[in-house]
Order: structure tokens, then C-alpha cells, then sequence
């Protein structure tokens, strides 16, 4: 068995769930926050059986796309930094960023 953690857009986190429900997989959707943005987004755990594996990975592929998000970068009040970093800049943010673990034991009381 493997827990698939999945960390998606918040655009996408409703869509990926009803797929993954509709296709009879157990998941629980998280809401996080991205490290680097410091904005929200949606972390998925799903307990799933070795053999059922490559489906969940094929449903996270077809409902999470890459998006362009703008990022305004924190600019020191000393006025060390050029103006022009004040600016928002373009951050490509991927559709998923997945990581496949092996469950040791798996019990439910
Ligand atoms: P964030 O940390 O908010 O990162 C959003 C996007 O910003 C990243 O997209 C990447 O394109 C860019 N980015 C992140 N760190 C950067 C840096 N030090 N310099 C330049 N650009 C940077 P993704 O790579 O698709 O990541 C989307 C979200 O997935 C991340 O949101 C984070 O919540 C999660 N994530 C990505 N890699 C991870 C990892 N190795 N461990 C845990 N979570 C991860």
C-alpha cells in the first residue's frame, strides 16, 4: 500500500476531489500554504492499494494544470534594494507536486 501526498492548486482541489470520489478512492484534502508564496493550496492524502496506484497518479495529471501566478517580492524598508524589485514578478507554479511513500502498517479503529 502507499500514501500519495499530492499538493495542488486551491483552483483544482474541488475538481481533483470529486474525480478521486467519483472513482471510489479514499482521500483527505488539507488546506496548506506554500512555503515560497505564502498563499493557500491543497494537500491531498490518499491511502491507496499498489495496483490502483498509477490511476490516482493519472487522475492528478488530468485535473491539476500549471499556472503563472504573480509574486510581490518583500523589498527591505532601508531602501538597499532597486525600486524596480517592488514589482510583481511571474512565478510558474506547477499543477501537482506529488510524493509516493510506502505505508508500513495500516489500521483503521
Ligand atoms: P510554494 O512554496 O508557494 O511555491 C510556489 C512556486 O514558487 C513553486 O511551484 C516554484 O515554481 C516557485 N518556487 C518555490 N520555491 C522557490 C525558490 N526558492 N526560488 C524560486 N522559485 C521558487 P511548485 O514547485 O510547483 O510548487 C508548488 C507548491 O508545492 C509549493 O508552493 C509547495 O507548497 C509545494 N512544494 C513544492 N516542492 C515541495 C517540496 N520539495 N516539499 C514540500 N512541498 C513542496
Amino acid at each position: 500500500m502507499k500514501l500519495v501526498i499530492a499538493v495542488v492548486q486551491d483552483k483544482d482541489g474541488n475538481k481533483l476531489r470529486d474525480a478521486l470520489i467519483a472513482q471510489n478512492f479514499r482521500a483527505t484534502k488539507l488546506a496548506s500554504t506554500g512555503g515560497f508564496l505564502r498563499s493557500g493550496n491543497t494537500t491531498f492524502l490518499i491511502g491507496v492499494e499498489d495496483h490502483r496506484l498509477d490511476q490516482v497518479l493519472d487522475l492528478i495529471k488530468i485535473n491539476c494544470r500549471a499556472r503563472e501566478q504573480l509574486m510581490t517580492p518583500v523589498v527591505p524598508l532601508d531602501g538597499s534594494s532597486e525600486p524596480a524589485s517592488a514589482y510583481p514578478v511571474p512565478v510558474q507554479v506547477g499543477g501537482a507536486t506529488v510524493f509516493v511513500v510506502d505505508i508500513l502498517r495500516f489500521e483503521q479503529y
